[in-house]
């Protein structure tokens, strides 16, 4: 039914003594089995803010060193080719949290000032977890509405809730809004200025006191880290340790998280019973000196500041725009005996298609409304291709292209490169999005933009 070790915390809670002298022998049971084949499992998600495809050291970056995360891919699975719904921050945690476009719920970004909220009718994660039995906890940056409680974590999944409402910038002077930005526990205001320098280690924190304490019932952790989401800052005690400076130490204090709540598992004796997911919500901020996000939040001409050093690694673009390098971020997942070790994959999956994999993973069956299909099979099954074959890429309420395969068309209403003529890529061949092919393969072209045209109709509907 659960771990010996949570039985025996739940015992010792109870003070039921004799009880735990027979724990030796149920140690031997229990590793003797280990994890019934359906027990639902742990469900770790770990999602970064403004992380590159290119920020981590498995992903080919040459300075920033992240031992940790590494490692993690080194027990489980890597993929170079997950998609997140959207290159800004609410539509791709929508997306994430409801296994459904965007476009469906929730296409454009909050503000602190907003009143509105990712739709009531949606149907979160959290929300058929705990209805299951699960212990469920959100810790940091939600930014899918505050305005009323309705739309809070804890009136859509999660039995608690700690952090940021939105972004870290969101406040004087990178964003004109009088709202203070504070740190919230469940739906009370921690009224005290925030220290953005232990922004990490605080979520961490909170993180590992949860799953220290959680009962024997299975948990579902949500973790949504703040950073390198502008302005950055590093733990004390990581700042100044990256050869890629402030941003490499950023990137190195999550690397440092995700390592501390690792230990926290094997600690607990949970590794076997634990998935644990690391993603990004979308590609690297960078300076983009020509026109798009001309807002407080990005002035024209920003001078270059230490939040300027993401990377999308050899992927064309960033944050904000259609082309990879907004879209394609690192997933690492690890299961230790159910995910085989040291897998690689350039299989297509998205976050649309964690909702329906968790659900599959704790036995719950999946609503018919959504986007995404469990990638369970493939990711436990070393032999199984990723379920996904195509992806919409949607800026805001637009759709701007789909991948089919390793074919990618893009129609950007944007300047930069765009003209509003079609662009074809093969993303297998031409990652980097060098090579527009739509010339070669016309009746290609045809084809997949009028599944772009179907699909949003259908999306709208
Ligand atoms: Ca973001």
């Amino acid at each position: 039914m659960t771990n010996p070790l949570k039985i025996m915390k739940h015992m010792s809670r109870l003070a039921l003594l004799p009880a735990l002298l027979c724990l030796p022998a149920f140690f031997t049971h229990a590793d003797a089995l280990g994890q019934a084949p359906d027990a639902p499992p742990n469900i770790i998600v770990l999602f970064a803010d403004d992380l590159g495809y290119g920020d981590l050291s498995s992903y080919g970056n040459p300075t920033i060193r992240t031992p940790q995360l590494d490692r993690m891919a080194d027990e489980g699975i890597r993929l170079t080719s997950f998609y997140v719904t959207a290159a800004v921050c609410t539509p791709s945690r929508g997306g994430l949290l409801t296994g459904r476009y965007p476009i469906r719920h929730l296409p454009h970004n909050l503000g602190p000032d907003s009143r509105n909220g990712l739709p009531l009718e949606e149907t979160l994660i959290g929300e058929p977890l705990q209805e299951h039995g699960y212990q469920t906890m959100m810790v940091g940056k939600w930014h899918l509405g505050h305005a009323e409680d309705a739309y809070m974590p804890v009136s859509r999944g999660f039995d608690h809730y700690y952090g940021l409402r939105y972004s870290n910038d969101m406040i004087r002077p990178w964003v004109q809004t009088d709202v203070p930005l504070y740190m919230f526990r469940d739906l009370e205001p921690i009224r005290e200025p925030l220290n953005q320098d232990t922004l990490t280690v605080t979520y961490t924190k909170e993180a590992i006191r949860f799953i220290e304490e959680a009962g024997p019932e299975p948990f579902f952790l949500y973790l949504a880290y703040g950073m390198p989401h502008v302005p950055v800052y590093a733990a004390p005690h990581r700042d100044g340790r990256s050869r890629k400076g402030l941003y490499g130490d950023v990137i190195e204090t999550i690397d440092w998280s995700v390592g501390e709540i690792l230990a926290t598992l094997k600690a607990q004796g949970l590794d076997k019973r634990t998935l644990v997911i690391f993603t990004s919500d979308n590609g690297p901020w960078q300076a983009m000196p020509d026109r798009m996000f001309q807002t407080d939040m990005m002035p024209l001409h920003e001078p270059v500041k230490p939040w300027h050093s993401g990377s999308a690694g050899p992927l064309r673009g960033y944050k904000g725009t259609t082309f990879e390098g907004g879209f394609r971020v690192p997933f690492i997942a690890r299961w230790p005996g159910r995910i085989p070790a040291g897998r690689v994959s350039a299989d297509m999956l998205a976050s649309l298609d964690i909702f329906p994999t968790l659900l599959d993973a704790a036995g719950i069956a999946r609503p018919d409304n959504l986007d995404g299909t469990s990638a369970l099979p493939f990711l436990t099954t070393r032999a199984v291709s990723s379920p996904r074959e195509v992806f919409y890429y949607y800026l805001g309420a637009r759709i701007e292209g789909v991948r089919e395969g390793p074919w990618k068309l893009r129609i950007s209403g944007l300047p930069e490169g765009a003209t509003g003529e079609p662009a074809l890529y093969h993303l297998d061949e031409d990652p980097e999005e060098k090579y527009n092919r739509a010339d070669m393969y016309p009746d290609l072209v045809a084809r997949l933009q009028a599944a772009m045209e179907a699909f949003d109709a259908e999306a709208r509907r």
